[in-house]
């Protein structure tokens, strides 16, 4: 009798490990939801970062919650509170600026939901407040530019004067893309960034910028140094309307090598495009099923880039993806 008990306890009490196992493991037919809180919609790199998050989740099996933030930290950090409060199983964001961020993720932390950064870092001491970073090197690309400058007026003595657009104020590629551009031309005195300014990654943000810029510096700047492409074409119609031929009076530099920064090359307005890719939605979803499924991640995923120059850019323009 008090075998027969024994046995059939014993058959209760494994079938109670097996389920809280797969309970645990996030059994493997259940569906796993993603919240996702994107930037916003200011440029041509952005929308193709949403469009290639939105494709790879399906793709992946994965449930996509999505939200815009307008370019506004309060906003993710609503959307983030919500996405804790529907008990997603994993969050992931391209954060807006890089400080600030630490009472909203010790809030994930406390409710157990991993974190992935995507796209854009963020500033905080604990980095257990998330599990991976996924996106590029952002202070390469910055010395990328420079690099390319201090090699395009190597046999100039100078003065070079540089007016720079500076993207969002306080977002990780801001800070670095001029981090690294100085940390380069700091080298050489005749370099000079003469004026800077934020035209918030948007068009036009850069042509009402440089609009200002053309006036106050009219036959001073050698260079315009444009965070990203958007604020390039905006700063070349700026350039225009003041009869100025961006590409050939003014040298541009530009970042993320978009369908409208190529054909800007294309036509000469461009001087040199440093790459920057938007398509890692594949990337991000593979290391949401890796935590999910209790994987350990490499703290910091890069992205492969590369430089293109003007000289190049119709004959590689046909092979772009964004
Ligand atoms: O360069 C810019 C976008 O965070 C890398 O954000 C991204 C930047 C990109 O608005 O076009």
């Amino acid at each position: 009798m008090a075998d027969v008990k024994r046995g059939a306890l014993r058959a209760f009490v494994a079938a109670a490990v097996v389920a809280c196992a797969s309970f645990g493991a996030h059994a493997a037919d259940k569906q796993i939801t993603l919240g996702f809180s994107q930037v916003g919609a200011e440029s041509a790199w952005r929308t193709a970062n949403t469009e290639s998050v939105k494709s790879a989740a399906p793709a992946a099996g994965i449930n996509l919650k999505f939200a815009d933030a307008q370019q506004k930290q309060e906003n993710q950090i609503k959307a983030i509170r919500s996405y804790i409060a529907q008990k997603v199983d994993v969050i992931a964001f391209s954060p807006v600026v890089e400080s600030g961020w630490e009472p909203v993720l010790q809030e994930a932390k406390a409710a157990k939901i991993p974190v992935i950064l995507t796209d854009r870092n963020i500033d905080v001491k604990d980095t257990s407040l998330y599990v991976t970073m996924i996106g590029s090197d952002f202070l390469e690309e910055g010395r990328r530019g420079g690099r390319w400058l201090e090699e395009h007026y190597k046999d100039n003595p100078g003065p070079i004067n540089i007016v720079e657009l500076q993207g969002t104020v306080g977002s990780a590629p801001a800070n670095d893309r001029h981090a690294g551009l100085v940390e380069i031309i700091q080298k050489d005195p005749k370099f000079k960034i003469i004026a800077s300014q934020s035209g918030d990654f948007t068009l036009a943000g850069g042509k009402q910028v440089m609009e200002a810029f053309a006036k106050t510096y009219a036959g001073k700047y050698n260079v315009v140094y444009a965070h990203n492409d958007d604020m390039a074409l905006g700063a070349i119609q700026a350039m225009e309307e003041a009869g100025v031929h961006p590409g050939k009076d003014v040298q541009v530099v530009s970042f993320d090598a978009t369908h409208g920064g190529f054909q800007a090359m294309v036509d000469g307005k461009i001087n040199v495009d440093v790459e920057c890719s938007p398509l890692l939605g594949p990337q991000l979803m593979q290391a949401v099923k890796d935590v999910v499924a209790g994987k350990e991640l490499p703290r910091r995923i890069k992205t492969e880039e590369t430089v293109f120059v003007q000289a190049d850019a119709a004959k590689i323009m046909p092979t772009r993806k964004y």
